[in-house]
């Protein structure tokens, strides 16, 4: 295939509720959308995961767009490609900017995939037709508030729950959540607030079994995690640490994490979650599909991901219904009531984009040719 032409695109689009971590919160997202075009006219759609600032990772809007606009889309254009798999190496030259890769790779196998008549997850090598779905809960203004929240989401189905936490908004609320919902899988998610220095906090957090306690600590590190792992009970899962494959090697062989989080995004597209997949999936580590707040479009690219056969356990992908008044693809993603989602029929990611949201949500639009 070649690629004729690469539109990038920003969407302001207002998230219906806030959502608050230990690093900040959002109210409206800022997304870059990527469509590729071949030499045949046939389309492919990926979304940038980059957030509103360099808050979770260093890439953001601002730094995605140019390294987009400069870099990755002309050493695209006009390139004979024997596969969606073969991108990765065309934009090796660049350094890091994963989430800018993630999003012009993920839309060459939207093409691809198209372009092959499949779905995208069967292209992908996908082996379940459904994915098991949770929600992620962001730091709320009351115990009280949160609770509610809970049983909305247990209420739909949803099988896992992930809330938030950071130092004041920790054990004392696990405890509260976990006295009213003794059952339920539960897990905390960090985002890197903590240090070594907190290891009582979380040998107290312990004895609420939480099902993993998600980047407690440096957003690079895989060393202290490992120390901390080896004095608690509660498995640790990593996100932020696990950049590539290579990262995960490194994290299972030192004992830093016992669970890894797979996002798109941040590990440079399909090609580098297959591989991060493999790496865990040999060596008995389970895997799930994180979310970063995506519209339709990445939020279909995580369904496709996550039908892998080591994505084992319930994931951040949940409807988006939970995030937008009305979403960019249509049908826009729905959870059944047992929580799960049903990896579509329809070629390439499987939903419509609706373009003419689309526009109506643009604030910037460029051609490269
Ligand atoms: O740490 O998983 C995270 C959202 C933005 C940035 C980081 C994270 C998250 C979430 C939300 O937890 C997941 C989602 O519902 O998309
Ligand atoms: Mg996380």
């Amino acid at each position: 295939m070649i690629i004729a032409s690469v539109e990038l695109r920003q969407i302001t689009l207002p998230l219906i509720f806030p959502f608050e971590t230990s690093f900040g919160r959002t109210t409206e997202r800022q997304i870059i959308l990527v469509r590729v075009t071949d030499r045949d006219g046939r389309v492919g759609w990926g979304e940038c995961t980059a957030g509103e600032g360099p808050f979770y990772s260093y890439e953001w809007v601002e730094s995605a767009w140019p390294t987009l606009k400069t870099y990755l889309a002309p050493a695209v254009v006009g390139k004979e490609i024997d596969s969606a798999g073969d991108v990765w190496g065309l934009v090796r030259f660049v350094r890091g900017h994963r989430m800018a890769k993630a999003a012009i790779e993920s839309a060459v196998w939207d093409l691809e995939a198209r372009t092959l008549e499949l779905p995208l997850w069967k292209h992908l090598g996908g082996v379940r037709e459904e994915i098991s779905c949770g929600v992620s809960i962001g730091i709320q203004a009351s115990p009280e508030a949160l609770i509610e929240k809970i049983e909305t989401e247990l209420a739909a189905g949803y099988q896992r729950i992930k809330i938030k936490i950071k130092p004041g908004w920790d054990s004392k609320i696990v405890e509260i959540v976990r006295k009213r919902f003794p059952d339920i899988l539960l897990m905390g998610d960090a985002n890197s607030a903590y240090t070594l220095a907190d290891v009582p906090l979380f040998k107290e957090l312990d004895q609420f079994g939480l099902m993993m306690l998600e980047q407690p600590l440096a957003h690079d590190d895989i060393f202290d995690h490992a120390e901390l792992q080896k004095q608690i009970k509660t498995p640790v899962c990593l996100d932020e640490s696990i950049r590539s494959s290579a990262d995960a090697k490194h994290a299972i062989e030192l004992g830093s994490c016992r669970i890894i989080n797979s996002k798109l995004g941040r590990v440079g597209g399909h090609s580098q979650s297959i591989k991060l997949e493999q790496v865990c999936r040999e060596r008995g580590i389970p895997v799930w599909c994180g979310g970063m707040l995506e519209s339709g479009i990445g939020r279909a690219h995580n369904i496709a991901i996550a039908t892998l056969a080591g994505f084992t356990l319930p994931g951040d992908v949940s409807a988006s219904s939970r995030y937008w008044a009305e979403d960019i693809i249509d049908p826009p993603v729905t959870v059944k009531p047992d929580g799960t989602i049903t990896a579509p029929t329809g070629l390439g990611i499987g939903f419509e984009i609706d373009l003419s949201r689309v526009d109506k949500w643009t604030v910037r639009k460029e051609t490269i040719l």
